[in-house]
């Protein structure tokens, strides 16, 4: 009696409200106070690298959405940091660039102090929510010490000739006023404003980034990056692998280089094309006779954008360029020259042979404009229930089938073998000096005794493999189906007798599906022609015929052989292509790193001497862009007039800026060292810190920051400046946050939720653990604010909890189970992402707790511990309510033992010679002659057993027993 009524005394005494408002700021400054998430140096200890892609410090502030990735990444690492870790978790801001500009410019601040007043704000909002950030290590791309070394690169890379200027057109858009990079675009669109972007020639500095293209694509395979992101970026450096060939221009010493990947089509090639964009169209190059034309041509289709050239569906439009021509080097052929959009200027050579019985755009270009369709490729079909069987000789036979179809009814004709289960077209074979048609119409009329037909078209001509055992012969048989309309019957005669019992005939209405028994190995071809009504393009490999001394030959053969033997010709050459282009890196805008060169009147291009780093951004009264190609800062003239570094002579300083993608390629190694005077990052702490274990953001950089930071750093890795070729291991990609109404959250819509207020009302705990469970973490969801108070029941529960932590509470082993396998699930889940299975583990098992009347310390204590990275807050009060000193970031992840995880049952597989036979469900853990015995005694497998001899049974714990007969 005593023992309750103390417990009474306790509880009521302890029983306080949850008031997250103070708990959380009460926390919040303890933390600080006790620099907790201060990241050792470099040591023994393993260290873990977690990093969010940190933000652009926008004027708007943060909503909702912009969290999820930071509390990812913040109850990642505190669980690392449980489980011993040396964490370095840290933020900064990518300040400089558009989004930055413009923001300043619409308000008339100088983007200075505006990004220090955003900067301040998003701090703020950050601050509330209990991230673990270690600020000192904050960075920030526009302070100059930053910059200085994003400047050095750009140096380093001039050195080695990866940084050129050059004068090729680039993307201009008019709105933005600047230059832009091929991964700036949303296909012919500006990424920032939506404007169609232009092409316009000028000066500008490039990165030679495909001079890394094949090792970034073949690195890809070391990162443990979700498939699509590597998908993603494969396609985007698109590495393609073909031949380059000369074709000559009929009388003139020139050629027109195109690039194909289908060099084994070449004898099929019946036109050439040129991309409008190709030089040979500048007025003067050819003598073309109707210049006029195709000029016009040209100007109309300047604009175009892009996807709409080269969409299979878009029809085709070009112009023949009348009085030249260009010659087929693999058979000596002229062909015409055509101009056409289909074929764009800046891949490959900007010019294709044009094969249109291969090729689906040249195919729709060639049935519009009548030009020659010649089949050089046979697809290949093997018929795999009846192969080829070794020994047999091979008989080759030109095969017809004839589709006859019935102009009423719309039903083809077809037979029915009585010698096998056979249904088929009307087939037969060409006889020696036999021409198709013959054939055809003579087998229609023998096994049908139809004779007048009207012809519709032919097919194109397959390979095909088959066993005609019955005649011990492997065939390989070259069939071609003839299709034809019947539409009298009067025409039809009585079959003979002979061919009766050789077969029935059938009409077959296809809609209807196809008949049981029917055999066609080519049967797709022969629809292919159906649909296309007539010839259709075949783009699948196969076997060369139409091709001289190349026929017979397979299609990756004869690739081989075509381009030895153009190459010994001097005519052509393997080539590998790559749709990444080099990095255009100068912007005509004012907020960005000077790049660091001077102009000289007599040494031309001289780099500013690394002691002069950093070529610091100078004020200006006015740093809207000016539009003239020329970045704001060109109007500064004591700033742009300088002394050459190498002769003292004049020069002028240069004006355009770098891209915004230019500091986020390396800010994650100056975190590792941030004050570092000397160097971008001190070479110890590097190959500590490095590479990033853990990475969170924006899926929507799989093709931009991610491609350009991989690239930065593989530079960085050849200088010896870094100590590892890749630098980031792990990625997870965010799924957005998508406002209540399901449209993106913007101030526009007016649909923006405030985490502040969110932190106000329910606490940043709940905050926390409602967005991580939402959904899973990578699929975009919308966000829903009444869904919060799941969450805040949940911890209230926790909370409640505390009062029923009692010294005399028992453990059973189911509750240890449940514990165990919390613990278990929750330390994968994390591990893996999946923070919405960790919290519903978590919830089950406090329900659990909280069904009990009383709960023992020590248990509470480990669901505590598992909780404290979602709910670092509550945790700690409730932590510090029990009695403990040390603060829970500071203490043990719980360990599971798999021993005490009771599992119920398992289906255990069952085998007779390694085939499964069938399954049965057992309990976990049982034992090899348990198992054994239920095995033999099932009655699936006692039919295989029954009578045979037992040779070996196998056991694999909890998965299979297979028994060997
Ligand atoms: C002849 C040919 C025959 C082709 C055939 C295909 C099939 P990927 O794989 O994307 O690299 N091509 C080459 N340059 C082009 C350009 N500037 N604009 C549009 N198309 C271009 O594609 C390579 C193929 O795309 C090349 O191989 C070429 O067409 C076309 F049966 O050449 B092919
Ligand atoms: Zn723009």
């Amino acid at each position: 009696m005593l023992f309750y009524s103390k417990i009474v005394i306790i509880a009521s005494m302890k029983t306080k409200k949850y008031d997250h408002k103070k708990i959380e700021s009460k926390w919040q400054k303890k933390w600080d106070k006790a620099k907790i998430f201060k990241t050792e140096k470099s040591s023994k200890k393993p260290k873990c690298y977690v990093l969010d892609m940190f933000p652009y410090p926008s004027g708007d502030g943060l909503h909702v959405g912009h969290p999820k990735g930071y509390i990812a990444t913040d109850i990642y690492s505190r669980y690392k940091k449980m489980n011993g870790f040396n964490i370095l978790h840290p933020m900064g801001w990518d300040a400089f660039g558009l989004p930055a500009e413009n923001y300043a410019i619409k308000n008339k601040i100088h983007p200075e102090v505006a990004v220090k007043k955003n900067i301040k704000r998003f701090k703020n909002q950050l601050s509330k929510i209990g991230f673990n950030y270690d600020w000192s290590r904050e960075i920030n791309t526009t302070d100059p010490e930053y910059y200085k070394w994003t400047q050095w690169t750009f140096l380093q890379m001039y050195k080695k000739g990866l940084a050129y200027e050059s004068y090729e057109p680039i993307n201009w858009c008019p709105s933005c006023q600047t230059g832009l990079a091929n991964e700036d675009l949303d296909g012919d669109l500006c990424e920032r404003c939506g404007s169609k972007v232009e092409k316009k020639p000028m000066r500008q500095w490039v990165l030679k980034i495909t001079e890394y293209a094949d090792r970034m694509l073949q690195d890809l395979d070391k990162l443990a990056w979700p498939e699509s992101i590597k998908e993603l970026q494969r396609n985007w450096i698109g590495k393609s692998e073909g031949t380059e060939i000369n074709f000559k221009i009929t009388n003139y010493e020139l050629g027109i280089k195109v690039f194909t990947t289908r060099v084994d089509t070449i004898f099929g090639c019946t036109y050439v094309v040129l991309a409008p964009e190709h030089p040979l169209l500048q007025k003067g190059k050819l003598q073309i006779t109707n210049y006029e034309l195709v000029q016009k041509y040209i100007d109309e289709v300047k604009n175009k954008p892009e996807i709409e050239r080269t969409a299979e569906k878009k029809e085709k439009t070009g112009i023949k360029l009348e009085g030249v021509s260009a010659i087929n080097p693999a058979n000596g052929e002229e062909v015409p020259i055509f101009v056409a959009d289909y074929v764009l200027g800046h891949y490959g050579t900007g010019a294709v042979m044009a094969v249109p019985a291969h090729d689906e755009r040249d195919f729709a270009f060639a049935k519009k404009y009548n030009l020659p369709i010649k089949q050089v490729i046979l697809p290949i079909r093997i018929d795999t229930k009846n192969p080829h069987r070794e020994g047999y000789p091979i008989v080759e036979r030109k095969m017809v089938h004839g589709l006859i179809k019935n102009k009423k009814t719309g039903e083809y004709l077809m037979l029915n073998w009585k010698s096998n289960p056979w249904t088929t077209f009307i087939l037969g074979g060409a006889e020696e000096g036999e021409d198709e048609m013959e054939a055809i119409l003579r087998e229609i009329k023998e096994e049908t005794g139809i004779s007048n037909l009207k012809f519709l078209f032919k097919s194109i001509s397959a390979y095909s493999e088959y066993g005609a055992y019955h005649k011990q012969q492997n065939r390989v048989a070259y069939p071609t189906a003839y299709f034809f309309e019947f539409n009298d019957d009067s025409t039809q005669v009585v079959v003979t007798d002979e061919e009766k019992a050789k077969h029935e005939l059938q009409w077959i209405d296809l809609k209807k599906g196809l008949p049981k028994n029917f055999t066609c190995s080519e049967w797709d071809i022969w629809l292919s022609a159906m649909n296309f009504e007539g010839f259709s393009p075949m783009t699948e490999l196969g076997k060369l015929f139409n091709s001289g001394k190349f026929n017979g030959l397979s299609s990756q053969e004869a690739k081989e052989k075509i381009t030895e033997y153009l190459k010994s010709k001097k005519f052509g050459d393997k080539k590998i292509t790559y749709k990444l282009k080099d990095w255009v890196f100068s912007r005509q805008r004012y907020w960005g790193e000077p790049i660091p060169v001077v102009h000289c009147e007599k040494c031309g291009i001289i780099p500013v001497p690394e002691k002069e780093l950093p070529v610091i951004l100078p004020k200006v009264k006015s740093y809207a862009p000016t539009g003239t190609g020329e970045s704001p800062l060109a109007d500064i003239a004591k700033w742009v007039n300088t002394k050459c570094p190498k002769c003292k002579g004049k020069a002028k300083r240069e004006t355009n800026t770098m891209p915004q993608w230019a500091g986020s390629c390396w800010y994650y190694l100056r975190y590792v060292d941030p004050k570092n005077k000397k160097a971008l990052v001190d070479k110890k702490e590097e190959k500590y810190f490095m590479p990033v274990d853990m990475y969170v953001g924006g899926a929507e950089h799989a093709t931009r920051h991610l491609i350009y930071a991989r690239f930065w750093h593989k530079f960085l890795f050849d200088i010896g400046a870094v100590s590892y070729g890749e630098p980031f291991m792990n990625l997870h990609s965010v799924g957005l946050i998508l406002a209540e109404d399901g449209k993106k959250m913007s101030k526009r819509w007016g649909n923006v939720v405030n985490p502040d207020d969110m932190v106000k009302t329910y606490g940043a705990d709940t905050l926390r653990m409602y967005e991580m469970f939402m959904g899973p973490f990578n699929q975009a969801i919308a966000w829903k604010t009444d869904n919060m108070i799941g969450c805040r029941r949940f911890i209230e529960k926790i909370w409640r909890i505390q009062f029923k932590v009692n010294k005399n509470a028992t453990i059973d082993e189911e509750l240890e189970s449940l514990l165990n396998e919390t613990i278990k699930k929750v330390s994968d889940s994390i591990e893996n992402f999946s923070f919405n299975t960790a919290i519903s583990s978590m919830m089950i098992f406090s329900n659990e707790l909280d069904s009990r009347e009383f709960v023992s310390r020590k248990t509470y204590e480990q669901i505590l511990l598992l909780l404290a990275p979602f709910a670092p807050h509550v945790t700690d009060e409730i932590w510090n309510n029990l009695g403990n000193k040390k603060l829970i970031y500071k203490s043990i992840w719980p360990k599971f033992d798999p021993a005490k995880i009771i599992k119920n049952n398992f289906n255990l597989v069952l085998q007779i010679n390694g085939k499964v036979r069938s399954t049965i469900s057992v309990p976990v853990g049982i034992t090899e002659s348990e198992a054994q015995k239920i095995a033999l005694e099932n009655e699936a497998i006692k039919k295989y057993t029954t009578g045979a001899v037992i040779k070996k049974v196998i056991y694999v714990k909890d998965r299979l027993v297979n028994i060997v007969i």
